[in-house]
């Protein structure tokens, strides 16, 4: 009795001494006492993210670590060109499906990786060119993305386009070769098809301010100036024993541009300065206010693609390395994202006579990107005065065009006149509410004029 009573005021003292705790914690300044990763990185209001292999999510120190220290992931492979389509046409979901669902389970969000890139295509894809291989390549990124659609914060729309050297040109592939505009091709497919995810463009040897990343830069900039959806760069940073002086300027001149930047595939040489080199890219992520987070390219160094470089922030058996505290003591000394700043009080209230914009029924805006022998339509339904419970568009392709896919409508009719009426999720628009809807299709589509009705 008197045992069980000392006990209770022992777990007593303890709790309080727990809530005293708590509340300095609460009570102290900006920087942040955070012992894992994830827990740092968000109280600065950014990911920290792991390329993951699906295959080893079995492996209980791995997946320990994984969960403990991670909130988004990267699949390494399994949401590549070759593991998603490996015939044409036949898509394959297994690996990439298991990493969400891990995502899902574990409070991580996900990045996809990557829909379009000059490696890892199925052998089929290799084989092709021209418009044919354009084709193919748009209807997978559509059939992907959408597979994905709603479960991927940020995807890599087009992987390693530009050239290294001193060109600042685009790296030659058999997707460079379907015509230069094959990337906003990608984008603009990518956007119609998963409307919420961010789209990126991510490259390596980009980590300063080089030929490499000043053609992407241009890019970027050329893209912003006419509308082609992109929203942010990842700059994978594959590192050896030094880090560019100019590494974080490099990252801010894109941000400057009105994109997103993240660290997409972090990993640096071992030796005495790889803590050093973390560290530095962790600091000069968080001094970016674009710089939405960070991700390292494996778990452990024995799950690294760099073998015996050691290159990451665990060892084999799952033990914090210097270069983990480098970086956990970079994310806790780090700045936060700056919060929006409430709206401005003295802005008078919208006036409520105002008739809201549009027409009764509902009006469509077409946009359309064509290639040799083919294009994407992206098709804007703006609900009229009175909202819509459904609508459709009828538009009028030229002779020899036709619609071999469409995503967020269904389409009657594949040439000549062709309906295309709303899904279950899109039909029920309020007054002035815009939605998007797409097809791909052949041959040239000049002078489409959308004709809109709501129900
Ligand atoms: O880590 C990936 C490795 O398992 C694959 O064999 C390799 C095949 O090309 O791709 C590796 O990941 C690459 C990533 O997809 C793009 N940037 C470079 C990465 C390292 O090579």
């Amino acid at each position: 009795m008197r045992l069980k009573r000392a006990l209770r005021a022992t777990v007593t003292l303890a709790g309080a001494g727990v809530l005293t705790a708590a509340m300095m914690v609460s009570l102290a300044p900006a920087a942040s006492a955070g012992t894992t990763l994830r827990a740092s990185a968000a109280e600065k209001g950014r990911y920290f993210g792991a390329a993951v292999a699906t295959g080893k999510l079995s492996t209980s120190t791995y997946v320990n670590v994984l969960n403990r220290e991670f909130n988004s992931v990267v699949a390494e492979n399994e949401m590549k060109w070759d593991a998603t389509e490996p015939q044409q046409g036949r898509f394959s979901y297994t690996g990439g499906d298991r990493l969400v669902s891990h995502a899902q389970a574990n409070g991580m969000s996900v990045r996809g990786h990557a829909l379009l890139w000059h490696a890892q295509q199925p052998s089929w894809a290799q084989g092709m060119s021209g418009s044919a291989l354009r084709n193919a390549a748009i209807n997978h990124v559509t059939q992907v993305a959408t597979h994905f659609r709603g479960k991927i914060y940020a995807w890599d729309v087009v992987n390693e386009a530009f050239a290294d050297g001193g060109s600042g040109g685009r790296r030659d592939s058999n997707l460079q070769r379907t015509g230069n505009d094959w990337i906003e091709a990608a984008f603009r497919a990518a956007r119609a098809a998963d409307p919420g995810a961010k789209l990126c463009y991510n490259d390596y040897n980009t980590d300063g301010i080089n030929a490499k990343s000043t053609g992407i830069y241009n890019m970027v900039r050329d893209f912003k100036s006419r509308g082609v959806p992109i929203d942010c760069v990842g700059f994978q940073s594959h590192l050896g024993t030094t880090l560019a002086g100019d590494y974080q300027a490099n990252l801010q001149r894109f941000a400057d541009l009105g994109v997103d930047v993240q660290i997409t595939e972090l990993d640096v040489m071992t030796g005495g300065n790889q803590a050093n080199i973390y560290g530095a890219v962790t600091r000069a992520c968080l001094a970016v206010s674009r710089c939405t987070g960070i991700t390292v390219w494996g778990v452990r160094d024995c799950d690294s693609w760099r073998g015996s470089d050691n290159a990451l922030l665990f060892d084999c058996n799952g033990n914090k390395k210097s270069a983990f505290d480098a970086v956990l003591n970079a994310l806790n000394s780090g700045t936060p994202i700056p919060t929006t700043p409430p709206p401005n009080p003295t802005t008078p209230p919208p006036n409520p006579t105002t008739p809201p914009p549009g027409q009764v029924g509902c009006s469509a805006s077409v946009s359309v990107n064509s290639w040799t022998g083919g294009f994407v339509a992206t098709v804007k339904v703006t609900a009229g005065s009175a909202g819509t419970r459904g609508w459709n568009v009828n538009l009028t392709l030229p002779s020899g065009a036709s619609v071999t896919n469409t995503w967020s409508a269904t389409a009657s009719g594949s040439s000549g006149s062709v309906r295309f009426t709303n899904v279950s999720y899109n039909g029920q628009l309020a007054p002035g509410q815009v939605t998007e809807f797409g097809f791909q299709g052949n041959g040239s589509a000049t002078g489409l004029t959308p004709i809109c009705a709501a129900s």
